[in-house]
């Protein structure tokens, strides 16, 4: 086994997955999911993989170049997530190191901890000293801003897609009554056991916010995700000051001192950093031990694979958002039972690339 990793190249590939249920927000619709799959290449041969998911195809375009600056940037330095995470930020610092670019960063310390995994032939959680075993999540493959009746009978489904016990529903359709509609039909539904998550996408300003979360308020429901803009830290304040109902943030976090900060501010109860965003594992770890000196508890956004390995070691682990979109280009897919991700006993993240399906998905 080697005893130290060098970088010899990064390739980054975009590719694009048609969506088997579209996203429909406030804020946007998404038909088409952007992957950009990055391959490390060590010299000692090892190759670390991750994937980002910039959410619009055009911003591959911006982050396809960007990762590739990275890998001639860092080519001949060992892998050291911890190293080339401060060496990569460096290199930004005096253009801004959140963004597109920071999450370029992300990608990279993702792939870098994947191939310190394998060089370990540890599955990622245990070389970060925890162990292999199941990660409760919720089922956030669908349940966006549909006819009442439509997300009934989707959320039924996708319970029974791994025996889920928690599913995610979106707000924020134009019409109040329709989005209380669709919360009492997916409680008549699903019965009283499961556990109901809503998210809003940013779609509200402040005062349609206050009320509408208070009109919500008393529906049992586990958490309000982003009902205003992300970075309103003030309104967030006053709404989580405002609602029994827990405030859920994070997805927006561009590291771990903006999770801090809103902390400090009480700008939420719960938090649930992304993984691009929040600055891969490195930047995970570090946010988990703020969250968890605050005693917050932490989900994790997107990513499921990566998240997985992470909540395994966050003292704070809450939920893991179940996401499948990037199962068509993976080789061994994660397995969901009982409500619970899978974790495979494999060294690294446990990601390999479907090349046959990459080929027929690539972006030129
Ligand atoms: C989300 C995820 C992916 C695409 C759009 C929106 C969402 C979530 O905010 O939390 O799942
Ligand atoms: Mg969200």
């Amino acid at each position: 086994m080697p005893q130290t990793l060098t970088i010899r190249s990064l390739t980054a590939r975009p590719v694009l997955l048609t969506l088997e249920r579209p996203v429909v927000a406030r804020i946007a619709t998404i038909t088409e999911w952007p992957l950009i799959l990055i391959d490390l290449m060590t010299e000692e041969g090892i190759v670390g993989r991750s994937y980002l998911e910039p959410y619009t195809p055009r911003t591959m375009r911006y982050l396809v170049p960007a990762l590739h600056d990275l890998g001639d940037l860092l080519r001949g330095h060992p892998v050291a997530p911890t190293d080339l995470y401060e060496s990569a930020r460096k290199s930004l610092q005096f253009v801004g190191y959140e963004g597109l670019a920071g999450i370029a960063v992300a990608g990279l310390d993702m792939a870098a901890w994947d191939a310190l995994a394998k060089a370990a032939d540890q599955p990622l959680c245990r070389l970060l000293g925890g162990s292999i075993g199941t990660v409760p999540a919720y089922n956030s493959n669908g349940l966006w801003l549909q006819d009442p009746a439509f997300v009934a009978d989707e959320a039924a489904v996708l319970l029974d897609e791994g025996g889920f016990t928690a599913l995610k529903l979106r707000l924020g359709r134009d019409r109040i009554a329709d989005d209380l509609a669709t919360i009492d039909g997916v409680r008549a539904r699903v019965g009283d056991d499961v556990r109901l998550m809503v998210d809003f996408n940013q779609g509200l300003d402040l005062a349609d916010a206050m009320d509408r979360c208070h009109r919500i308020d008393d529906a049992g429901l586990t958490w309000i995700e982003e009902p205003i803009v992300y970075d309103d830290l003030d309104g967030y304040q006053k709404l989580a000051a405002a609602l029994k109902t827990p405030i859920q943030l994070g997805e927006n976090f561009y590291g771990p001192r903006a999770l801090h900060r809103a902390l400090q501010m009480g700008a939420c109860d719960l938090v649930m950093p992304d993984f691009m965003r929040i600055g891969g594992v490195t930047g995970w770890l570090r946010a988990a031990a703020i969250a968890g000196a605050a005693g917050v508890p932490m989900s994790t956004h997107l990513y499921p694979e990566v998240a997985a390995h992470v909540m395994r070691v966050t003292e704070t682990a809450h939920w893991l958002e179940w996401q499948s979109w990037a199962d068509p280009i993976l080789r061994q897919p994660f397995a969901v039972r009982d409500g619970r991700v899978h974790i495979p006993d494999v060294p690294g993240v446990g990601i390999e690339w479907n090349e046959d399906a990459v080929a027929a998905h690539l972006v030129s």
